[in-house]
């Protein structure tokens, strides 16, 4: 049997966990800790080492979802995180006041991992603020050497994330998900 895995990114809040949870087909391990900082005032838990759980494709494959802690003090486990994956989601919370500046720190932060993998870009919270619009975000990302998928995800629709899943998969190789 063949098995990935995927690691998902982003901001604090952006929906990391709660993606993991919406297509996860085992229990999700999440290891949530009382946030003791900033991130307090938004969320009264924040993920401090990492977020689990698979997702079963029809072929028969296993796709490992691995999700980072979104604080920056953490970032030490990123390289740990993506060793063996084959691509990254990232998560922007268009909620947020740069979701730009989100953007470019994510991207140049995995620039090495995303060099030799590939990346897909989930927007999340679009319902509470619906600008920038994903059509600005391919604006925004003609300054890059990469053409991800841009979707438009509600973490908590199995439906968004699942397709967000697949665009990356199939950005990796087209014949991943074929049944
Ligand atoms: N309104 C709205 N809430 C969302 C959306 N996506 C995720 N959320 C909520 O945002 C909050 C933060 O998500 P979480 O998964 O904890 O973010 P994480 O820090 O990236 O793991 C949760 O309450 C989610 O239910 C969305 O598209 N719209
Ligand atoms: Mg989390």
């Amino acid at each position: 049997m063949s098995q990935y895995k995927i690691i998902f990114t982003g901001p604090v809040g952006a929906g990391k966990t709660t993606a993991i949870n919406s297509i996860s087909d085992v229990p999700p391990v999440k290891t949530d800790a009382v946030a003791s900082d900033m991130t307090k005032s938004r969320k009264s838990a924040t993920t401090v080492a990492m977020d689990y759980g698979v997702m079963n494709l029809d072929g028969g494959e296993k796709i490992h979802l691995y999700g980072t802690p979104g604080q920056e003090r953490f970032d030490f486990m990123w390289d740990i995180l993506t060793t063996g994956g084959i691509g990254l989601v990232l998560l922007l919370d268009n909620s947020r006041l740069d979701p730009f500046q989100d953007m470019k720190f994510f991207l140049d932060s995995f620039d090495s991992f995303i060099g030799q993998t590939s990346v897909a870009i989930g927007v999340t919270q679009m319902d509470l603020n619906n600008k920038p619009t994903i059509d600005d975000y391919h604006i925004q990302l003609q300054g890059y050497r990469i053409k991800p998928a841009v979707f438009s995800v509600d973490a908590r629709e199995k439906n968004d994330v699942s397709l967000l899943v697949q665009a990356l998969l199939y950005s990796i190789d087209p014949g991943i998900e074929s049944e």
